[in-house]
């Protein structure tokens, strides 16, 4: 390879310098380590503003899908002329567009005027190319390509930060250039044209290069100047404050090295190519691999080597101190392998150097390592971004295609091959496929303007097909309202049959007070699962143990006689694992359905919910069914001494560990409350001592119709399938049985508005359950990487896009956060009521909560809270999670009940 050359024919300074000029692979393992610390750097917002490389947020959040379509203009700023573009996309998969363009050549000196005379001219350019085609009169979008460093606030809000490449117009740095361009374009009477985007030239490369089945997600340019941008996980980029998805960064990678980082790769050369340059110290990684430069880091080399009579011996060579005597092209003409030698000979003879056989050679040497030094530190920036990018996304290998638009890339085949090789040996752990951007970054600017345009068309059809589920603080305070007049009703011995809010008396007069003693057997039905316990209620507390057991959907819904002699056989089977057949334990029964309770031990089911159905149930004593299962099981030990309801378990477990606690919250399979009301005010119950816990049973509050303003037709779409129609609708907006058919019809209202999944039917959609509510939590989960949303959609056999994956978060998080809003209405309307009962100005209270839905999902509960704080600010409220579930609470119960019965 190269580096045999020298051998044979050099002098030592020529080895030295070919040397100096050659990064040993280690040396660049080096630099791409610095590359990554440095674009953490710049993506982290405490240290953003001291970073060199600026990793600037793009607002490119999703690459063309194929179905843009429309008319639609660009306009390239390039480094001697303007180009506009119209281009025509079809929307069916848009490989090949219809392109047509101009080039208009800039004035001179328009580069260090007036920042207005600038965008003047660029306007001028527009109306001149509009004029010279027929354009339809209707308002055109433009795309701008504007390759220069700036802070954007959004796709058409960008601010320049600084000129670069010879540009220095006035009164433009600082400012919003998308305003300057369109005001510029307004002052133009007949042009009717929006700038709907501002896009750097990185990403206009990166977005010609993509295509519909091969995705480029990494672009770099090496031309004048050079830069790159990639797709980066949008919860990295902090300066965007865009919590999920993907976001193109603009990399800024010139400036890489301007805290010193490449000290160990910069030569004398280099040196003195910047000290020279027209910004010292400044883009010393753009100094070492731009086309700008290799000229003058080649002409300060053989400047060198002549000067140490290496080279040119008896010419004069005061013609190498003239700056940019050598262009970069010729250094590319001469590396080349076939004509090179040629190419030295009169490149040199026309700067009158009268070069011998040897000085071609060695300055082909030269020129060859400089473009290769330069091919390999772009191999080393790219490695550092595909390797961030593999890790980012947390692959294990990563395949990613890499639009590359570089004068050097297509003008010295070697470079590619450098850059393609030695990428690879930097980042093994990804395989990069370089693709060459042939006609500039037209189409991709055009492709950006389109996505723009589909985005915004889209947001708008999200957010309308969404606001039904939006909730404002007015609607919360009114179901807040018409929760507080449905207990009131519920509580009224008149008024109780109109309220859908049963507010059913349990008989629980009192939170344990720590006197309970004894050991007890508890069974806990109407969860996700059944679970059979023996609790040993002691002086230094509670333990207890317990077994799972499976209720099958067909015993759920098949007779109540089979059902409760499944339970009496997992009793049996409880009894046997733990030693217990030979004692009668005092048996509560956490049962949690609607029941009216006659007694502690006494209680009618009213009705089933949560996909029970079991026959001959309703309007019987389930203690009565239970005992009757124990006969036909010859099972004698069975000593039924307590039912309570979920809700109420929950609030004595957590009572006994917390006295203030005086109100209980199932969020799980169903939804339910319960709390401490005062006597006199619950008219269904005699007497007016005390207080009694009230079994709200509010999942069935708007049964009555009272809340059919906030029923969305998603509601009713899933109500209509359940086996309760009608009933249980506050639970279908809240609960854990529910949420994910919300989502599922929403999201096929979104597939059908073909804002997701491309509008591509998924059968898989059709399918009811598919969305199960632990997936709703992993999916909202902070953090989470879109990948893994797609994998998880995958896995429902729905083929999802970035894009399609940022939509369905976001109707989980719509749905889920209606849910625990709704709960908060509900919540406030209760301990509201319990302030004003005890004539408080301020209550502290403690809510005992459990259910699936509560613990598990990563918001519900932050959510539930922020919101009941807002609607009951006069109530401190503690929400206590339940650690030991309903079964304690309800031995509990059973140890009041126990003590009561003694004589
Ligand atoms: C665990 C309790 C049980 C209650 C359940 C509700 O021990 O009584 O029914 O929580 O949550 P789910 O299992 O329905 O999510
Ligand atoms: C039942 C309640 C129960 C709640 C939570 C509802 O469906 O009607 O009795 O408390 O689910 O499990």
């Amino acid at each position: 390879g190269a580096a045999a050359q020298p051998a044979l024919t050099s002098r030592p300074q020529v080895q030295r310098a070919l040397l100096a000029l050659t990064v040993p692979l280690e040396t660049l393992q080096v630099v791409k380590g610095r590359m990554l610390q440095a674009m953490r750097k710049g993506l982290s917002r405490q240290t953003h503003a001291q970073a060199n490389m600026r990793m600037l947020p793009t607002y490119i959040c999703s690459l063309p899908d194929g179905t843009e379509k429309g008319d639609l203009l660009v306009v390239e700023l390039c480094q001697s002329h303007v180009r506009t573009l119209r281009v025509t996309l079809s929307g069916n998969g848009n490989q090949s567009p219809e392109v047509v363009y101009k080039i208009f050549d800039m004035p001179g000196d328009i580069k260090q005027g007036k920042g207005e005379a600038l965008f003047d001219f660029i306007a001028q350019c527009v109306c001149q190319f509009l004029a010279g085609i027929s354009s339809p009169q209707q308002r055109l979008p433009l795309g701008f390509v504007f390759p220069f460093s700036c802070r954007q606030t959004g796709l058409d809000k960008a601010e320049l930060i600084s000129w670069s490449k010879g540009f220095s117009c006035s009164d433009v740095e600082g400012k919003d250039v998308v305003q300057l361009l369109q005001s510029a374009i307004n002052k133009q009477e007949l042009c009717h044209v929006d700038v709907v985007a501002l896009m750097n030239d990185t990403v206009g490369t990166m977005m010609t290069c993509s295509t519909e089945g091969e995705p480029c997600e990494v672009a770099l340019v090496v031309g004048t100047s050079t830069n790159s941008c990639f797709m980066a996980e949008a919860q990295q980029v902090e300066m965007a404050e865009k919590a999920s998805g993907q976001m193109c960064v603009n990399t800024e990678w010139g400036y890489f090295g301007d805290d010193g980082s490449l000290s160990d790769v910069l030569t004398p050369y280099d040196q003195r190519v910047d000290q020279e340059s027209a910004n010292p110290g400044e883009k010393r990684f753009e100094k070492l691999v731009a086309s700008l430069y290799l000229g003058e880091i080649v002409r300060h080399v053989l400047t060198a080597l002549a000067a140490e009579k290496a080279l040119f011996i008896g010419s004069s060579v005061a013609v190498l101190r003239t700056k940019d005597v050598l262009k970069t092209q010729q250094v590319l003409e001469i590396s080349n392998n076939e004509e090179g030698m040629a190419k030295a000979r009169s490149a040199l003879e026309v700067l009158g150097l009268q070069p011998s056989e040897q000085d071609c050679c060695r300055v082909q040497q030269i020129c060859r390592a400089v473009v290769s030094r330069a091919a390999v530190l772009c191999a080393a920036g790219l490695a550092a971004i595909l390797s961030h990018m593999c890790q980012s996304r947390e692959l294990e290998q990563m395949v990613v295609n890499v639009g590359v638009d570089s004068k050097l890339y297509r003008g010295h085949s070697r470079f590619g091959e450098i850059l393609q090789s030695v990428t690879g040996l930097l980042a093994p752990e990804c395989k990069a496929t370089l693709l060459p951007s042939v006609d500039g970054t037209g189409r991709g600017a055009a492709m950006v303007t389109a996505v723009a345009l589909r985005l915004a068309a889209q947001r708008r059809e999200v957010e309308q097909l969404l606001a039904p589920l939006w909730l404002s603080r007015a609607d919360l305070e009114r179901v807040q309202a018409l929760m507080r007049r449905e207990m009131e009703l519920g509580l009224g011995r008149e008024s109780n049959a109109d309220s859908s809010v049963r507010m059913l008396p349990t008989y629980v007069r009192g939170t344990p007070d720590g006197t309970e003693r004894g050991e007890f057997l508890a069974l806990d039905l109407g969860g996700t699962n059944f679970r059979v316990l023996v609790v040993r209620v002691a002086q230094d507390g509670i333990r207890m143990a317990s077994e799972i057991y499976i209720i099958p959907t067909t015993v759920m819904q098949g007779t109540g006689e089979a059902l409760f002699d499944h339970i009496i056989e997992c009793i049996v089977d409880f009894q046997l694992k733990q030693n217990l057949m030979d004692q009668i334990l005092p048996l509560g029964f956490t049962f949690s359905f609607p029941c009216q309770q006659l007694g502690l031990d006494k209680a009618v089911l009213l009705s089933w919910t949560k996909g029970f159905s079991a026959s001959g149930c309703v309007g019987q004593d389930v203690v009565h069914l239970l005992r009757e299962a124990a006969q036909r099981k010859q099972h004698l030990g069975l000593k039924v001494v307590a039912v309570v309801n979920d809700t109420v378990g929950t609030m004595m477990s957590c009572a006994y560990e917390d006295p203030k606690c005086e109100i209980g919250l199932i969020v799980g399979t169903g939804t339910n409350a319960c709390y401490m009301e005062e006597m006199e005010n619950v008219g269904t119950v005699e007497g007016e001592q005390g207080r009694m816990c009230i079994n709200m049973e509010w999942g069935a509050f708007g049964d009555n119709g009272c809340l059919d303003d906030f029923f969305t037709n998603f509601d009713q779409l899933v109500d209509e399938k359940t086996i309760n129609a009608g009933k249980q609708r506050f639970e279908k907006l809240i609960s854990g049985m529910y949420l994910g058919e919300i989502v599922r019809h929403v999201l096929l209202a979104l597939v059908e508005k073909q804002v997701l999944f491309r509008g591509k039917p998924c059968p898989k959609l059709q399918t009811r359950d598919i969305f199960q509510t632990k997936c709703l939590s992993t999916i909202e989960t902070d953090g989470l990487a879109l990948q893994k949303v797609r994998a998880i959609l995958q896995d429902l056999e729905l083929q999802a896009s970035f894009e399609d994956s940022i939509l369905v978060r976001e109707v989980c998080q719509t749905v889920s956060l209606r849910a625990a809003q709704l709960c908060a209405a509900g919540l406030a309307a209760v301990v509201e009521k319990m302030r004003e009962n005890r004539g408080l100005a301020q209550l502290a209270v403690t809510v005992g909560v459990d259910g699936t839905l509560y613990k598990m999902h990563p918001h519900f509960s932050q959510n539930l809270q922020k919101m009941l704080q807002d609607l009951a600010p006069n109530c401190t409220v503690t929400l206590l999670q339940s650690e030991d579930g309903s079964g304690k609470g309800a031995a509990l119960v059973a140890a009041v009940a126990c003590r009561e019965a003694e004589p």
